[in-house]
């Protein structure tokens, strides 16, 4: 059956758990968070046979990570690194509509993946490869791992999807795009919202943006709407669906379960339709419950939330 390969940081994650600014904040819960360990998890929950690579400091933060990731049946390969610790993120609700992120990760372990950190192998045996626009970001070494994977992938033959996932925290988004377009060109599936693929092409449309990526090489855009669904684009066709409507908790996380669900259709062959809807879907779950990966559905759990009465809005 297939499989996929993911690689990049998770951190320890706090968040506070009433509403409020952090200055006030009483009571927190603690858990993890990293985006590509939170698609690995929406992709084990569906079923997926996935594994996901990274490097956490030698502290109970590292075995935290670690143990988290493995328990949802994701196969973990965690490099432990002596000289510096796992990064951590912050992660408060200053209001009941919005979520504010603060990251405590410069110099952590995670950011100092490198090339040597993948495993004979480990690429190799996957039909799929999933990468994010955060681990280039995260310093010069991190990004060769990255082009490391891509290479092993391309290689062996592997599907290569990416996700944009712009983060300001890291750069200036005129040091981010030529980094996230390179990757975008070297990939078959690039995903992102409207504002992401601006940074890649410097405010082109979305429609321009896809026919570059094309000329790349890269023949499938799908753009995340948020609660207006999604689109895919290819060389013939567009298909648009919309979001299930939902009232919204924490949307931190919401992109990686849309991933996860679209990867798993992607691989189970069903066509495009079916496709967005199951990763809209897994995008609105996530938006359910605090935290980043929490909700990311099980089949049955999918199941029951597309069945629901009302129909998805368009
Ligand atoms: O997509 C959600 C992620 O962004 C979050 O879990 C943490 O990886 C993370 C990041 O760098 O923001």
């Amino acid at each position: 059956s297939p499989s996929v390969v993911t690689l990049g940081e998770t951190m320890a994650l706090v968040r506070t758990t009433e509403i409020g600014s952090l200055r006030h904040a009483n009571a927190m819960a603690f858990g993890i968070g990293g985006a590509e360990s939170n698609v690995a998890i929406g992709l084990a929950r569906l079923g997926v046979a996935v594994s996901w690579l990274g490097r956490v400091g030698d502290d109970s933060l590292g075995e935290r990570v670690a143990r988290e990731i493995r328990a949802d049946g994701v196969q973990v390969h965690a490099v432990i690194d002596a000289e510096a610790r796992t990064g951590l993120m912050v992660k408060e609700r200053p209001s009941a509509s919005s979520t504010a992120v603060h990251y405590y990760r410069a110099g952590s372990a995670g950011s100092r993946l490198r090339p040597e950190d993948l495993p004979d192998g480990w690429i190799e045996r996957a039909s799929l490869l999933h990468i994010t626009g955060i681990t280039p970001l995260l310093s010069d070494t991190a990004r060769d791992a990255v082009h490391a994977a891509i290479d092993r992938a391309r290689a062996s033959g592997a599907i290569v999807t990416f996700d944009i996932n712009y983060r300001s925290a890291l750069a200036s988004p005129e040091a981010a795009g030529p980094v996230l377009r390179e990757l975008a060109e070297r990939s078959d599936i690039v995903f992102g919202g409207e504002e992401e693929f601006a940074i890649l092409y410097s405010a082109t449309s979305v429609a321009v943006a896809a026919a570059r990526l094309r000329d790349a090489g890269c023949a499938t855009t799908v753009v995340k709407l948020g609660p207006a669904g999604a689109a895919v684009i290819t060389a013939d066709s567009l298909v648009e669906a919309g979001g299930f409507p939902i009232e919204p908790v924490d949307t931190v996380g919401a992109g990686d379960a849309f991933v996860s669900g679209y990867l798993s259709a992607f691989l189970e062959g069903l066509d495009v339709d079916a496709t967005l809807h199951r990763a809209n879907a897994c995008g609105a779950m996530a938006c359910l419950v605090p935290g980043d990966w929490e909700a990311a559905p099980t089949r049955r759990e999918l199941e029951r939330f597309a069945d629901r009465d009302s129909d998805p809005v368009r």
